[in-house]
């Protein structure tokens, strides 16, 4: 039998069959050894084929993923942690306060999923707290993201704003929902589904920072179609091993004009001549987007990691 792995917990699986039945799975023990450089063989959002004929269910097979979204541990440079498969799109759910979201980690985010080919959406959370200065810094964000070609939505999952939209957009699609702990991620896939009761917890009220709440990947079935999955809060995301030259075509707008640049293998640091520098004077390319392309090209050269 055929079916999408929609929950991992350890060595169990969550398998929806295709006939809507979820069953619980182990994993053959050889599927271990299958890929040495992730630390699952088999992950949320697979396709698997199931052999179900005794009492115990044993996943066989994973089928070809279409896609999925790697993170690199930050701390661990050999253990390659895949997020998801065979996804339609992820959604990054930053926050400008409580707790605050640095733009270098949402173009790590961005530059590891347009380098899977996953189109990306900025989700920016909890606007009913925001004061006039963070409603601004977000607007300012929201021009940034729009300009380099991303779909940008302001939310609030307690006040219901921007909830309707993202119903909308989630429709019959996989999307995943990730960003740091405590933005609102579980929060506002309760909203979106009525009557889940996915755990929230209230921000630690010393730092204003989120608890690690949700300590399990979770894929769940939205009730017009399609599949939201839940993650736990996320740190830092460690860029993967790109090569230099390759950084540039993940961000979109300088990918735009990369046929400007004289040389073809320009970094966009010093040579002449190039089409990034001439955006970037324009103002055709933010000051931050660039900023943090240079800072993931020296993390890249240096091969150390930014803790953020
Ligand atoms: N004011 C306000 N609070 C929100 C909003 N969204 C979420 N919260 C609160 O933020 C806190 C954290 O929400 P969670 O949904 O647990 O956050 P999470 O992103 O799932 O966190 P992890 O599971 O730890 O990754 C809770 O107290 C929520 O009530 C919002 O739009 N506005
Ligand atoms: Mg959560
Ligand atoms: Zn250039």
């Amino acid at each position: 039998m055929q079916g999408r792995v929609v929950k991992t917990t350890g060595s169990w699986y969550s398998v929806r069959l295709d006939n809507g039945a979820v069953v619980s799975c182990r994993i053959k023990g050889k599927m271990r050894l299958i890929d040495r450089r992730t630390t699952n063989p088999v992950n949320i959002g697979d396709l698997v084929l199931v052999d179900t004929e005794d009492d115990d269910s044993v996943i066989k097979e994973v089928l070809p993923r279409t896609n999925y979204i790697i993170r690199q541990s930050a701390r661990h440079r050999t253990a390659e942690h895949i997020l998801a498969a065979n996804l339609d799109q992820a959604l990054l759910m930053s926050t400008i306060a409580m707790p605050r979201t640095s733009t270098g980690f949402i173009d790590r985010f961005l530059v590891t999923a347009t380098a899977y080919h996953i189109p990306c959406v900025l989700l920016f959370n909890k606007v009913d707290l925001y004061n006039d200065k963070e409603m601004q810094a977000a607007m300012q964000l929201k021009e940034v993201y729009l300009k380099a070609g991303f779909e940008v939505i302001l939310t609030s999952a307690e006040k219901n704003i921007g909830v309707a939209h993202l119903q909308e957009m989630m429709k019959d699609k996989i999307s995943l929902l990730s960003g740091h702990s405590g933005v609102g991620k579980s929060t506002l896939i309760n909203k979106v589904i009525p009557g889940l009761d996915l755990k929230t917890a209230e921000l630690t009220a010393f730092n204003q920072k989120g608890k690690h709440t949700t300590t399990y990947t979770e894929m769940i079935e939205l009730p017009g179609g399609g599949f939201i999955i839940d993650t736990p809060g996320i740190k830092e995301f460690g860029i993967l091993d790109f090569d230099e030259t390759e950084v540039s075509h993940y961000f979109p707008e300088m990918e735009r004009v990369l046929h400007d640049c004289r040389f073809n293998n320009c970094i966009h640091i010093n040579e002449p001549g190039c089409g990034v520098k001439s955006a970037l004077e324009s103002g055709q390319i933010a000051e931050s987007r660039y900023n943090n392309y240079l800072s993931i090209i020296d993390e890249i050269r240096t091969d150390e990691k930014i803790y953020d």
